[in-house]
């Protein structure tokens, strides 16, 4: 745990709204005065009526239930659009920078976004969608994906983003769980150069029997490659946008009204739907924005998220057009074509601010310095981290090489579940320490427990939960709130359960450690172990799978394996390199396994359960009898030496 501490820099002292006494005044009246604090940052949004309480939840199984502002009335997209046109409707909502550095970026303006936006909605509108529908978006990084998001806010149609680069089985699923009547997609997506074939994966999901709800598939023509349309089903964006008028009256939503949901990984089962509302989540991102960012008019601020992640909900979109800021949407990727492209970005827009996340970072890193001081980077003044804990080395490098040892590095720990930001620190308020995510945010009270649930003082590490509600809250998980109580309250009860570990230092500086759970992260995405074992065992030669994480050099956890194949069946490379294919024709590339060990038999207690620990210990290439522990409950201990000698064979 490093003990370095880089103080508040001087040009940060002087320009942020926010200093330490004022932090921890403010953190203090959230907590000892949070009904009066939090009607008052209600204020920093424009509500149709505003609202009289703040928040009425409970985290006690008697009387469960999250609610924020619920007598407020407001519309999500007035608030990210509406509200500045009088003041600054010709400053930039977002700058696009595409795929491709030959081609021209493109310039929104806040008025040329809300007549989009407008006219998007009155598109919805026509192909059926009301207040309350789901409307799946499956969209690359361009400028119409924000554009669909607000539309839906604008009419409060429910949004899911589907990411990408998830296959068509993965979206299929998606569509099926929250019974979405519209698709809005695109030809194609682009990234790296190379082209996503979105569409024909919509095909081929709307294909398969179990996936009958969508009757409209909006079309964006990004690429222009050849496509599909089924007529009757299928429209051109260009075409509808064309044919519609640009007036569409918000619609009037309760705070507490859903204003999108997202799929996100959890230990079991499959990926669940997070809701969340209109009022607590947009004040919510649009706070901690501020707080975390500090954004100033002129300011050019650029999230390197995908909207499919929660990071691009709230900080690509929701948090900064609600405050007003000129937000940076990269289409491709941070390292193509060159080492170099992330910086030559943050030139070509004098970017301000850059959040970005630790893999990134950390493959940057072994390209070597050069890429990035052969690059100017003197717009930068702050950089933000999200998505995995960040490993002290790539802390430094980004603070001495990337920013120059000028620019905070403001570490932000949260999760799709919190909705935005909720252990970070405030460029003029907070002192760092590499790899520390820092102190909690106003209304945040984060506690540490052990096993048992017991809170403990002091510096001390254990079960990260948070103590009380915050308005970015999740509001329940899609169709199913009984699982919202179970996967969250119940195993500390009072708390809502992060499934993060943490640390506390002397000084109170939060350092996460992982996830404790069987959920892994890999490149900062998440994945539950249980979803990659479930694609294995539907594989005709698996019998069996068990996943776990190991650590991976640039992504941080690697995906590990172990098979066990139907009896008859032969282990070979070609076996091998077919079920690496068949997960990614499953879930997506982003679950391809690093490992497979094949494995004839699976490490498992009498009554059955897999030893997940001992796998652990396997796949870190642990295999001492320290590491191994205590083998003797096994139902066959004899597994475990087996499994030690067929790891030296994995390629
Ligand atoms: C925003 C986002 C959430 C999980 C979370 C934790 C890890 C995210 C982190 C971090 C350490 C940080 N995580 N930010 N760990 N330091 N700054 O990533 O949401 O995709 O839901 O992942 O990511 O393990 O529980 P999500």
């Amino acid at each position: 745990m490093s003990q370095e501490l880089f103080p508040v820099p001087a040009e940060w002292a002087t320009r942020a709204r926010m200093n330490e006494d004022r932090r921890m005044a403010d953190h203090k009246r959230s907590l000892e005065d949070a009904d009066s604090y939090w009607l008052e940052q209600a204020a920093r949004l424009n509500w149709m009526s505003p609202p009289s309480k703040a928040s009425e939840s409970s985290f006690d199984e008697a009387d469960f239930g999250i609610s924020w502002f619920a007598d407020g009335t407001l519309n999500v997209s007035v608030n990210c659009l509406d509200r500045h046109l009088a003041d600054h409707g010709d400053s930039v909502a977002i700058i696009w920078e595409p795929d491709d550095p030959a081609e021209t970026p493109r310039r929104l303006t806040y008025r040329q976004l809300h007549h989009a936006v407008c006219r998007f909605a009155n598109v919805l509108k026509d192909a059926g969608a009301r207040k309350g529908d789901r409307v799946t978006l499956y969209l690359p990084m361009i400028p119409e994906a924000a554009i669909a998001l607000l539309a839906c806010a604008r009419i409060g149609a429910i949004h899911s983003v589907v990411f990408g680069g998830f296959s068509p089985e993965a979206l299929a699923g998606r569509i099926t769980d929250c019974d979405s009547t519209i698709l809005v997609t695109a030809d194609e997506g682009r990234r790296g150069g190379k082209r996503v074939p979105l569409k024909a994966n919509v095909d081929a999901a709307l294909a398969m029997d179990h996936c009958t709800s969508i009757h409209r598939v909006i079309v964006v023509q990004a690429t222009g490659g050849a496509i599909d349309m089924q007529p009757g089903r299928d429209i051109w964006y260009h075409d509808v946008m064309a044919g519609v008028v640009s007036d569409c009256p918000p619609e009037p939503m309760n705070a507490c009204d859903p204003l999108f949901l997202l799929y996100t990984s959890g230990s079991t089962g499959k990926p669940k739907g997070v809701v969340h509302g209109s009022g607590g989540y947009l004040l919510w991102a649009s706070l901690t924005h501020e707080l975390c960012f500090d954004y100033r008019p002129g300011d050019v601020y650029w999230c390197a998220a995908d909207i499919g992640w929660v990071t691009g909900h709230s900080y690509i979109v929701y948090g900064p057009l609600a405050n007003g800021a000129t937000t940076l949407m990269y289409e491709g990727l941070p390292s193509w074509p060159t080492p170099s492209r992330i910086w030559q970005v943050v030139d070509r827009h004098q970017v301000h601010t850059l959040f970005t996340a630790p893999t990134v970072l950390r493959a940057l890193m072994k390209e070597g310095d050069d890429f990035v001081t052969a690059t100017d980077r003197s717009s930068l003044r702050l950089l933000g981290s999200v998505g995995e804990p960040i490993n002290p080395e790539a802390w430094r490098w980004y603070h001495a090489i990337a920013g120059e040892g000028r620019c905070p590095i403001i570490d932000t720990w949260w999760q799709t579940e919190t909705g935005a930001a909720m252990i970070a620190p405030m460029p003029g308020a907070t002192a760092l320490k590499p790899g520390s995510a820092t102190f909690p945010l106003p209304g945040v009270e984060p506690q540490i427990v052990d096993g048992e649930g017991v809170v403990q003082q002091g510096p001390c590490e254990g079960n990260l939960v948070i103590a009380r509600s915050w308005p970015g809250q999740m509001q329940t998980v899609w169709n199913d709130h009984d699982r919202f109580f179970q996967t969250y309250f119940s195993t500390f009860p009072g708390t809502y359960t992060t499934g993060d570990g943490a640390r506390r230092d002397a000084d109170g500086y939060y350092w996460i450690t992982g996830r404790v759970d069987d959920v892994i992260n890999v490149s900062g995405h998440r994945m539950g172990t249980a979803e990659v074992e479930s694609a294995l065992v539907l594989h005709a030669k698996v019998a069996e799978a068990a996943v776990v994480g190991f650590p991976h050099d640039i992504k941080g956890q690697g995906i590990y394996a172990y098979v066990t194949l139907n009896m008859g069946e032969e282990p070979s490379d070609s076996l091998r390199r077919a079920l690496v294919q068949w997960v990614r024709a499953e879930i997506g590339p982003i679950a391809t396994p690093d490992v497979i060990q094949f494995a004839p038999g699976l490490p498992k207690t009498r009554s059955g359960k897999i030893m997940r620990r001992i796998l652990r210990k396997i796949a870190e290439g642990d295999v001492s009898a320290q590491a191994l522990g205590d083998i003797s409950t096994l139902a066959d201990p004899t597994v475990v030496k087996e499994l030690v000698r067929t790891r030296a064979i994995v390629p």
